[in-house]
């Protein structure tokens, strides 16, 4: 039992998962939490920013050549951010297929950004991408004591794990 369980700690990973300004204002903070939440992934800190345009030009500083960047910074600091931290295990690469392929178009539906969004420019949500991207994006996005650590009844359920 104490292996499965050692095994299982191992496992547990962090991804961090924002909510653009389109999705504030669409009104789709629940929806979207939700799908997060029913899956059995874990919730450990949220919080709700505006970016300044250098924060987001660091958030998405891989992205610094391409053509859209500026316009991708100009957008992610125009609002509110949900700003989070879903903890699970495989949430970095299984949170990117809740969220679906980066054009929506090419989203399949039943993810978020295939049931909820149209174009690319206005694709609702980020997701960490890796192991290494997210432990940078946590750490950009949030303080070390902004981060719980907490377990909750729902695993033994969730992971068969007691
Ligand atoms: P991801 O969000 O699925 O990880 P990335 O390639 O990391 O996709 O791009 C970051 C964000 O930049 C996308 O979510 C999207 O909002 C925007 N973006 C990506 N490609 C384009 C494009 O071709 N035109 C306009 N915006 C784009
Ligand atoms: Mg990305």
């Amino acid at each position: 039992m104490l292996q499965e369980k050692e095994a299982h700690a191992a496992e547990m990973e962090r991804s961090f998962i924002a909510i653009k300004p389109d999705g504030v204002q669409r009104g789709l903070i629940a929806e979207i939490i939700s799908r997060f939440e029913r899956k059995g992934f874990k919730l450990v800190a949220i919080k709700i920013v505006i970016p300044s345009k250098d924060f987001a030009q660091k958030h998405y500083h891989d992205l610094k050549e391409r053509p859209f960047f500026n316009g991708l910074c100009d957008f992610l600091s125009s609002g509110p951010v949900v700003a989070m931290v879903w903890e699970g295990e495989g949430v970095i690469k299984y949170g990117r297929k809740l969220i679906g392929a980066t054009d929506p178009q090419k989203s399949e539906p039943g993810t978020i950004r295939g049931d909820l969004a149209v174009v690319v420019g206005r694709n609702i949500i980020h997701g960490s991408d890796g192991p290494e991207t997210a432990k940078d994006e946590i750490n950009l996005w949030f303080k070390p004591e902004e981060l719980t650590s907490y377990s909750s009844n729902t695993e033994k359920w969730i992971y068969g794990v007691n």
